[in-house]
């Protein structure tokens, strides 16, 4: 366990806040923050940071916390029970479970967010002790409709790309706003540096006048939901004018006459119209971008979460690819991944078994979590009847809040781990508190970056609070009590105690190896034989971090060359033990790995290495787009139910007094829109769907769309029980209305009326 650390001190650590992680430069007392500023030796962030991280006390202690495992009694009240007593009981209940009704009974629910994923190794675990493999996550209501685009184009739905914005001289911003969300690089940085340069180019493509539009040198405000017809109308212009690159197209893709062909019968004015902004505008941004020498696109939920998500994504896949942005400096690339947070899960292969209700696949081993409510209300005798629910709040941030909570009530067992009481905490039969993110060895498997990758394992900063445990504790606890893994390995304790970094792990390591020949059934659980082995010996008590050994050593198999360029010096069996040292050193964080940019090739799957641009669902997609419907009568204003502001940070902060400014969260609305319905800000509105309904603060916003108006993400929790506070948006949201095929939900076109309170 973590000892205690000596109080008064400066430290580093990471922002958890959102997927960029920057490094942070810490002064702690008695305890807690007293001060948080950005860490100049973090080799990406350098330093920067947004205002979100300074108030990351209100995470550390707030009134919310959990500091003791927590069992629901008949009367639906919560008791403390010791954690013996709480592992014992619901192990057995597991074992039963599966053991009756196999592994179709279990699901997992998240398993890390935005900053803490390696208890997610341990918690993946438990999935395959239950013989399951429904691991439902917050990924798949918003990314895995880009994954199972990369397994199309690219071979396998662990290809991943990212965008060199910092380099680009031509930025298409669709659907984002990095200014608030981040999501690039120092974002707000980036984009000063882009606004400054007479000689790059951004445009930004978005219903709202964002921040981000507000830096923009174009501002493409369209309709929402409307990003296919103009994509589609881009790339019919790319190859109505010949503006793509025959050469990349020729060495690099299969498939490029079908999809000419295809784009050829596009309706270019017609559907810029539906778009409805100027025609030329959107002509001169296609020749433009394709033009460019540097041009690359960043998206995300704009995109992500509105009509046509799979296919805006394709397309958007295709406006970089036909231009030949892509594998340069300053475009979109593939990257490596050291925590490999994605798998392959193509459909086509029966051996990826589909849900039993909506017989949905999983796409990078995810189910999105639209289907559970009725994967568990459902699905009769199949049907999941027992939820672990991990670093994640479907409660309130799932579609269908109702739906999510007449299913949790069906569950013969719903466990909840957790460091805060949440809204979906509170229907749990336990509550298993975890150490915080400051409190544990923690990192993020989020490091998504070309050329350069890199990884920032995080230490302990303060000492754990209360009867908490860290996730690799639990976890290791439960599979030893569910039997799964024996209580101790006698023969690799005794060679990790003997054995030190002289030797490079190698006697452990090949006794591992022995251990795993002999009994393939430990594999699934290697995360938690190391915690309990070779952890023990390792320095600062960073048990659960020994897994990364075995991760250090296939990076730097796979990718030597980019790994050897970073620094680290060693033979083909050493260097990843450099790497894994290096890792567990440098407390600010390292660099893995130093690409050159014609090597990104070998990071696509295929074995030909060409991309195949035909996918022929998205190609009927496209060929159907013509006959889109729009508008509900009775359902005036297009909601986009998500927002990213100064002061929202998913569900990660509870305590409502981290908010500087939008306590209540408002609906931001034009104010001519405002003036017909007869309101001035602060007022109350009542905001229908044909879902739900909720009351808001109106807010005016001459950035929106007429028509439009926008909620914030992050907001509606019961601070110690109370009221919600703010919008608790997915009351309005059906787990129906989604992308037909990656089954993401269509946060950001939610069609609903307001009415006056
Ligand atoms: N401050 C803050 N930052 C965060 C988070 C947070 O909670 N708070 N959450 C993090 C997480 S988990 C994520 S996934 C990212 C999300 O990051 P983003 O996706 O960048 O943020 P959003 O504000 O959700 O949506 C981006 C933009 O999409 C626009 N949009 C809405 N509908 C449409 C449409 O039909 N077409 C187009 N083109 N645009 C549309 C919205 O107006 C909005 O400006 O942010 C991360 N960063
Ligand atoms: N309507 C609508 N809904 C949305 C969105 C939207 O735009 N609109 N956005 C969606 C998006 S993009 C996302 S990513 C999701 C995010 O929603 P969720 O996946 O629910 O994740 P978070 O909000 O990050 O919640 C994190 C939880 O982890 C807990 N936690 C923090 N640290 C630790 C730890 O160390 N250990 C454990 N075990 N728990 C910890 C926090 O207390 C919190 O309860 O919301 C989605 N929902
Ligand atoms: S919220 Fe994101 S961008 Fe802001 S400091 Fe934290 S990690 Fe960095
Ligand atoms: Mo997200």
């Amino acid at each position: 366990m973590v000892e205690a650390l000596k109080e008064n001190k400066t430290d580093v650590t990471a922002c958890i806040l959102c997927s960029r992680n920057c490094g942070l430069s810490v002064e702690v007392k008695d305890n807690q923050f007293v001060k948080i500023k950005g860490n100049p030796e973090h080799p990406f962030s350098q330093g920067y940071i947004c205002q979100k991280a300074a108030r990351l006390q209100h995470y550390q202690q707030h009134a919310d916390r959990l500091t003791t495992p927590l069992k629901r009694q008949p009367d639906g009240s919560f008791q403390e029970i010791s954690w013996d007593n709480a592992i014992h009981e619901i192990a057995e209940r597991l074992v039963q479970i599966r053991d009756n009704f196999g592994g179709t009974a279990f699901a997992s629910v998240g398993g890390g967010g935005q900053g803490n994923h390696l208890g997610a190794a341990y918690g993946r675990q438990l999935l395959l002790a239950m013989k399951s493999y429904y691991a439902y996550n917050s990924l798949a209501q918003e990314k895995t409709g880009d994954f199972w685009l990369n397994g199309r184009l690219f071979g396998n739905q662990a290809c991943h790309t990212t965008e060199d914005v910092e380099y680009a001289d031509y930025v298409l911003f669709i659907g984002t706003n990095p200014f608030q969300a981040h999501g690039i690089p120092n974002a707000r940085d980036t984009l000063k540096h882009i606004k400054k340069d007479p000689n790059r180019t951004m445009v930004v493509v978005d219903p709202r006048v964002t921040e981000t539009a507000k830096q923009a040198d174009i501002h493409v405000q369209l309709k929402p939901g409307t990003d296919a017809f103009l994509m589609s109308a881009m790339i019919a212009i790319i190859i109505k004018e010949q503006l793509y690159d025959v050469k990349f197209i020729e060495q690099h893709t299969q498939g490029f006459e079908e999809v000419k062909t295809t784009f050829s019968r596009v309706p270019i004015e017609e559907y810029i119209a539906k778009v409805d902004v100027p025609v030329d505008l959107i002509y001169q941004v296609a020749r433009d971008f394709a033009k460019a020498k540097r041009g690359c696109v960043r998206i995300d939920l704009g995109i992500q979460h509105t009509l046509n998500t799979t296919l805006n994504g394709y397309l958007e896949k295709l406006l970089y690819l036909l231009t030949g942005n892509f594998g340069k400096q300053g475009t979109n690339n593939l990257h490596t991944m050291f925590i490999p947070i994605l798998s392959d899960t193509d459909e086509r292969k029966s051996k990826y078994r589909r849900s039993v209700y909506h017989k949905m696949f999983p796409i990078s081993g995810f189910f999105p979590p639209n289907i559970l409510p009725d994967e568990i209300l459902k699905a009769g005798e199949k049907r999941i009847r027992a939820v672990f629910v991990d670093s994640c709040n479907p409660l309130l941030t799932y579609p269908d809040t109702p739906a999510y909570e007449k299913a949790f009530k069906a569950l013969d067992l719903l466990v909840v781990v957790d460091v805060a009481m949440t809204e979906t905490a509170r229907f749990a039969d336990y509550i298993l508190p975890a150490h915080t993110q400051f409190e544990k060895w923690e990192f993020t498997g989020f490091n998504l970056e070309f050329p350069k990758n890199g990884f920032h394992l995080r230490h302990p900063v303060f000492t754990a609070q209360g009867n908490t445990l860290p996730e690799a504790e639990i976890y290791t606890r439960l599979l030893e009590a569910m039997k799964v893994i024996p209580k101790s390995f006698p023969v690799l304790e005794k060679i990790a105690a003997v054995d030190s970094k002289k030797t490079a792990y190698l006697p452990y390591l090949s006794a591992l190896g022995l251990t795993f020949a002999r009994h393939k059934k430990y594999i699934p659980f290697a995360a938690s034989i190391l915690y309990r082995t070779l952890g023990k010996h390792l320095e600062n008590s960073a048990a659960s971090v020994a897994f990364l050994l075995p991760l250090s050593i296939q990076y730097a198999v796979l990718h030597t060359k980019a790994v050897r360029r970073a620094g680290y010096k060693g033979n083909p069996l050493t260097l990843g033990v450099r790497l894994f040292e290096q890792i567990l050193n440098q407390r600010s964080g390292v660099v893995l790995s130093q690409h050159e940019y014609d090597e990104m090739w070998k990071l696509v799957a295929y074995k030909d290495k060409k991309i195949r641009l035909v996918i022929p669902e998205m190609l009927s997609e496209l060929a159907n787009l013509k006959n889109h419907q729009f508008s509900i009568e009775e359902f005036p204003f297009i909601l986009l139910s998500g927002e990213r502001r100064s002061y929202n940070a998913n569900q990660i902060y509870r305590d409502p007094a981290w908010r500087k400014v939008d306590a209540e969260g408002a609906l931001r609305i034009h104010p001519e829109d405002a003036t017909n319905l007869n309101v001035a800000v602060g007022d109350q509105l009542k905001c229908i769907s044909q879902h739900g309904e909720i009351q808001v603060t109106v807010d005016f916003d001459e950035g929106m769309r007429k028509g439009v108006v926008s909620l914030p993400h992050g907001y509606g929790m019961r601070f110690q029980g109370g009221e919600p506070i703010g919008p608790q948006l997915n009351l309005l949201v059906s787990g129906e209305h989604c992308d037909p095929l990656s089954k993401t939900p269509y946060h950001k076109y939610v069609p609903i009326r307001l009415e006056k309170c």
